[in-house]
């Protein structure tokens, strides 16, 4: 970063005998040294990962700065990734992971690929085999240049420490500026050498600064035209994603003026409280039938920070017209045939466009038609949230998993930070934890890697410590990266892990069955004892099989603030997620694979029917009686 210079720093500008210019204020200092402290001046203060040989001198950088920068030791290397990914995505700061060459580097890969998947800056630092050495099979020389070209921004060999300062600052530039991962790599020889002598020719001392810049408002011409089309849409939806996380207000302004709904793609669930009036909830499998219906019959669909990618949930091109707000140009357009493209902060394009539009509630012209649609959709929410309350409030045991995510909901607290996995899990958090204003929410959206949640509430917590940080996870990918149960008690980090626990991959029994019409394979587990695995590593385990457990056990696991818990929640294994709308190649291929000796087809069938009946009665029946 380019620093003030005082009068006896002047010198170092002058050029000396032979025209080169001195070095700038980290004369004297290791590579390593001044890649540290670089990376404090952007503002970054906890970098996530493992040491090992080849990255032992930039280790040394961060040990002998651990007031200013700390340093998060992990389990695997794909963790102290997704802690950075998690740590950006909640903090809009950079995250930062470490690890040594080969091995270490490969398995960052996989939270690398998070944060490129959705939008997140993350810088990745890594040894390297020393120059004298490399590219000579030495051990664990691997080629990361080749492996990072695919996953980064940003992608550069720290060659000398005369060029740290600048790699440095273009790395966490180009990570906030294209909202992607920059990989630095220093080679274990460079990571001790001194920035001393002169820099080459056409080098200056303090040229590169940490400032950058993104767009920040639209085409004033072009909000002008999405006011005139939005004022004269009558069946208008929003769709907001992460990129609309900083403008709730503005999205909700915006949304009231027109009579409009709001659809949330997974990760902006956060944009709007679950229980506001104008929210249809989530979109896709993980969503709504009101909010299928919505998109079904809108005439005019604005997207707000979003790339939701299952594009058979949205309008049928040509049916609507499409306006989109994105801060990557290369988005727009990318999933609907879009009018106008605005390209720009959300929050602050809202806000232009605000005052040019109509108010539906007080201006009459042309308001039936979108007060009776937003209505309509209101009504249907109202029946959806009814069939959820039925599906949350079953005394069935085995226990429904339905019934787990809600009572996590109510034990949430106002401001707490969920953090996601991915399986049927993921759908029973879109559904039922029901976020209030100011909770923040998140998990592994585009790349969808199970594994995530448990690191991202890691993160939340090392970025928030006093607000609760909850990871909603299924048995298979807490398993996954189960080690980090272990990082989160070693530094006092009391984060509260719900496993829905049914034993199986859920989600891949029903992929299995519906999507192909094949009997499961490959997708049972044998059994851990998750307290045990808690208490192992110095938290507290719960376990909650028996329904009357489900309340009293998560309000006390939500309360315990002096470890990190797990609650072992053991759930109905047939449980089906089902999609918001039921189509019949689904129950065909269900039928396929029943015949073609689906394991459980009994079980499997009859929870299926016991759940329609169930739903079909609702309100006509009490569930206490049954037990
Ligand atoms: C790293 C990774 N491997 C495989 C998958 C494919 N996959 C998606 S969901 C799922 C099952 C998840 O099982 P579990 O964590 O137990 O959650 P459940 O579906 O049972 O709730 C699998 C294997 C994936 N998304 N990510
Ligand atoms: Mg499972």
């Amino acid at each position: 970063m380019a620093k003030s210079y005082g009068i006896l720093d002047a010198f170092k500008f002058i050029r000396n005998k032979n025209q080169y210019y001195r070095m700038s204020e980290y004369e004297d200092l290791k590579t390593g040294d001044i890649v540290a402290e670089a990376l404090i001046d952007w503002g970054v203060d906890v970098v996530f990962g493992i040491p090992g040989d080849s990255i032992n001198g930039f280790i040394e950088a961060l040990r002998v700065r651990k007031d200013k920068i700390k340093f998060v030791l992990v389990r695997h290397e794909e963790s102290a990734a997704l802690m950075a990914c998690g740590y950006a995505k909640y903090t809009g700061k950079l995250g930062v992971c470490t690890s040594i060459a080969g091995p270490g580097a490969i398995h960052l890969l996989n939270g690398l690929y998070d944060a490129k998947a959705d939008n997140t800056p993350v810088i990745v630092i890594t040894g390297g085999t020393s120059t004298d050495l490399m590219n000579s099979s030495f051990q664990q020389d691997v080629n990361l240049m080749n492996l990072f070209s695919d996953v980064s921004v940003y992608n550069s060999m720290i060659g000398s420490p005369r060029q740290a300062e600048m790699a440095v600052d273009i790395a966490c530039r180009t990570a906030y500026v294209r909202k992607g991962v920059s990989h630095l790599n220093i080679p274990n020889d460079v990571q001790e050498q001194k920035l001393e002598g002169n820099y080459s020719r056409h080098k200056v001392p303090g040229h590169t600064s940490d400032i950058f810049v993104t767009p920040t408002s639209a085409d004033k011409r072009l909000i002008e035209k999405t006011a005139e089309i939005l004022n004269n849409g009558k069946k208008i939806v929003i769709l907001v994603g992460q990129g609309a996380l900083n403008a709730s207000e503005e999205v909700i302004d915006v949304a009231q003026k027109l009579n409009a709904p709001i659809i949330k793609a997974m990760l902006g669930k956060a944009v709007v409280p679950d229980d506001h009036p104008h929210s249809l909830g989530g979109i896709g499998f993980l969503g709504t039938e009101p909010s299928s219906d919505a998109m079904a019959e809108s005439d005019t669909l604005f997207m707000v920070g979003t790339s939701f990618p299952y594009i058979e949930y949205l309008p049928r091109p040509g049916q609507a017209t499409g306006i989109q707000i994105d801060i990557k140009p290369e988005k727009i357009g990318l999933r609907y045939p879009i009018k106008i493209g605005l390209i720009g902060d959300s929050k602050q394009v809202l806000s232009e466009l605000i005052p040019l539009l109509h108010d539906r509630r007080t201006d009459r012209r042309d308001n039936n038609t979108s007060a009776e649609f937003l209505k309509s959709k209101q009504d249907a929410m109202k029946k959806w949230n009814d069939i959820l309350n039925e599906q949350s409030s079953r005394a069935d045991e085995p226990i429904k998993p339905q019934v787990v995510a809600a009572a996590v909901s109510n034990e949430l607290d106002d401001n707490a930070i969920i953090s996601v996995d991915s399986g049927i899990n993921t759908c029973w958090a879109a559904r039922f934890l029901k976020l209030k204003n100011g909770m923040k929410f998140s998990g592994s959206g585009s790349l969808a890697t199970m594994g995530c949640a448990v690191p991202y509430a890691i993160a939340a917590k090392i970025a928030y410590p006093d607000r609760q940080s909850v990871a909603f996870v299924g048995d298979g990918g807490f398993t996954m990266l189960m080690s980090e149960f272990a990082t989160a008690v070693q530094y006092n980090l009391p984060i509260k892990v719900i496993i829905l626990n049914n034993k199986i991959l859920g989600m891949i029994r029903w992929e299995q069955m519906a999507f192909l019409g094949n009997p499961e394979y490959g997708i049972e587990f044998s059994q851990i004892d998750f307290v045990k695995i808690a208490e192992a590593c110095g938290g507290k385990g719960f376990s909650i099989s028996k329904i009357k457990d489900v309340e009293p056990v998560i309000h006390d696991a939500m309360r315990e603030d002096d470890v990190p818990v797990i609650v072992d929640a053991h759930v109905d294994p047939f449980e089906a997620p089902l999609p918001p709308k039921i189509s019949m190649e689904f129950v065909r291929n269900i039928a396929k694979a029943f015949a073609k000796g689906q394991p459980y087809a009994k079980e499997i069938g009859l929870t299926l029917s016991i759940d329609q009946l169930h739903e079909k009665l609702r309100g006509l029946h009490s569930h206490k009686q049954e037990n």
